[in-house]
């Protein structure tokens, strides 16, 4: 069955825009429930072990980068069916290959600089949420 827990990043363009209020409302409005949030500045070590999945693409470093240049604000949000859910909510990589009123069509600048992260599966959630917030674990 599928699980009522996600694990979502604003990433450092949006928090760093200050489109965080916006991007947390929006997903509320669709039935997020908001469970736990922090605002953090990732390391260079943080941000590689959290994206380590990607360290042999050609973007990772570029990634690292982007995700350490600035705060970053990692939630918890629950809704039935909650990762499929999100990723819909959140829409394609690209913002321009996303739908219209998803997150990335909205808010975000381009396929690097993409607003926010979504965990991709109920195990990723599980693992994410435990990297940012091990009291839920
Ligand atoms: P998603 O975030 O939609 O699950 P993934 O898992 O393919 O996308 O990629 C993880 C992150 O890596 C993306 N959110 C994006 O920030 C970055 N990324 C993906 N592809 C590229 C690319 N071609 N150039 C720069 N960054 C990329």
């Amino acid at each position: 069955m599928a699980g009522t827990r996600t694990l979502t990043i604003i990433k450092p363009d949006a928090f760093g825009a200050h489109k965080a209020g916006r991007i947390l409302a929006h997903l509320e409005g669709q039935g997020f429930t908001l469970k736990a949030a922090r605002v953090m500045h990732m390391t260079t070590e943080q941000a590689g072990k959290f994206y380590e999945v990607h360290a042999e693409r050609g973007f990772f470093g570029e990634l690292v980068e982007f995700m350490t240049s600035g705060p970053c604000m990692p939630m918890v949000l629950e809704k039935a069916d909650a990762v499929a859910e999100l990723r819909t909510a959140i829409g394609a990589t690209d913002p321009a290959d996303a739908a219209e009123g998803t997150v990335r069509k909205l808010f975000a600048e381009s396929k690097g600089r993409n607003a926010i992260h979504a965990s991709d599966s109920d195990e990723n959630a599980a693992v994410e949420t435990a990297f940012f917030f091990p009291e839920l674990a």
